[in-house]
């Protein structure tokens, strides 16, 4: 009697030590294995796993398996996707607040964007996501985003006039190229190499890591570092797969996104500063002395257009305010 309760009480054991995650959520990525956005979700999903005894895991989807970012928004409300980190960009015409974020110069730093996130105003538009089947998870970084382009190097807003630019699938970043006197074509992420090689656009815009890792750099041999928009990126879940969770495990996956985020901002700095060692040997011309005045000073029209609500105006007034 008591060898086969010992028996039953090691095959128990065993059982749940090797126990299989109960769900595994799949989380998209439009970017490759290794680059920041996508380790810092399969370290979340460590921590998650660990936390919960092996019951909840999560699988990322790389390299857009599961689609270009403003599909798989649409999925992630409709519950066939999990989660998704992307940029605030695409989420700029669903959700109006996450505009403020996306505004030109509008932080002054990354210093300046990681306090406004990680403060009150990031919690509120957080928030803003669970009118929209969605819930907010975490801030990641994106560092800054510049023009690139394949014919001319960029030395002064003169030098942008007549030039083409695709920009994320946001009406914000259309205006800010019109308003520097170049044209905008909004396209998916993933096919801008080919668009910028045919000559069917001149350029586009993006920080270092993506610059690199997309292979733009190898046919866009311009690059000015105007650093117009610090774009914080977003790490969000389905509100169907949310609903279905029990109070505590809501709590043990927004407590390991939020963990995440420290992680991701060291992978990031490093990324960052081998993604630009790379794109400068590989001979790529960098105007990095430009004067950024004119380029502020153009965007009042852009500010104008879209900051039209008093709530908007007041987060502007507000992250402007933050030191
Ligand atoms: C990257 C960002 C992606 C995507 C991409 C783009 O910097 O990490 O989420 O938004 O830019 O330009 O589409």
């Amino acid at each position: 009697m008591k060898q086969t309760l010992t028996a039953i009480a090691a095959l128990i054991a065993g059982t749940t030590g090797a126990m299989a995650c109960e769900i595994t959520f799949r989380s998209s990525d439009t970017h490759p294995e290794g680059y920041p956005t996508v380790t810092a979700v399969q370290y979340m999903g460590e921590l998650l796993e660990e936390r919960s005894d092996g019951r909840l895991c999560i699988e990322v989807f790389h390299s857009a398996q599961l689609g270009e970012e403003a599909d798989t928004i649409e999925q992630t409300q409709l519950g066939v996707i999990d989660m998704n980190r992307v940029s605030l960009g695409p989420f700029n015409n669903i959700i109006e607040a996450t505009k403020v974020f996306s505004l030109p110069y509008i932080f002054r730093s990354v210093d300046h964007m990681h306090t406004v996130v990680d403060g009150e105003i990031g919690d509120e538009i957080l928030a803003k996501f669970q009118d929209h089947d969605l819930v907010g998870l975490a801030y990641f970084d994106g560092g800054a985003r510049s023009f690139y382009n394949s014919e001319r190097p960029i030395t002064s807003i003169e030098d942008i006039e007549g030039l083409s630019f695709r920009v994320m699938q946001s009406d914000v970043f259309v205006d800010m190229v019109d308003a520097l006197g170049g044209n905008a074509t909004p396209m998916p992420y993933g096919e801008v190499y080919t668009s910028i090689q045919t000559g069917a656009i001149d350029g586009a815009e993006n920080n270092w890591p993506s610059f690199e890792s997309s292979g733009h750099y190898e046919v866009a041999g311009y690059y000015t570092l105007d650093e117009h928009l610090i774009v914080p990126e977003v790490l969000v879940m389905s509100a169907s797969a949310w609903n279905n969770l029990s109070a505590e495990d809501q709590e043990l996956v927004r407590q390991a996104a939020k963990d995440a985020v420290p992680y991701m901002r060291e992978q990031w700095q490093a990324r960052e500063a081998a993604s630009e060692e790379q794109v400068r040997a590989s001979g790529v011309e960098i105007v990095d002395n430009i004067d950024k005045t004119p380029f502020i000073e153009a965007m009042v029209p852009v500010y104008e257009k879209h900051v039209t609500t008093d709530e908007l105006r007041d987060l502007v007034t507000r992250i402007q305010a933050t030191e």
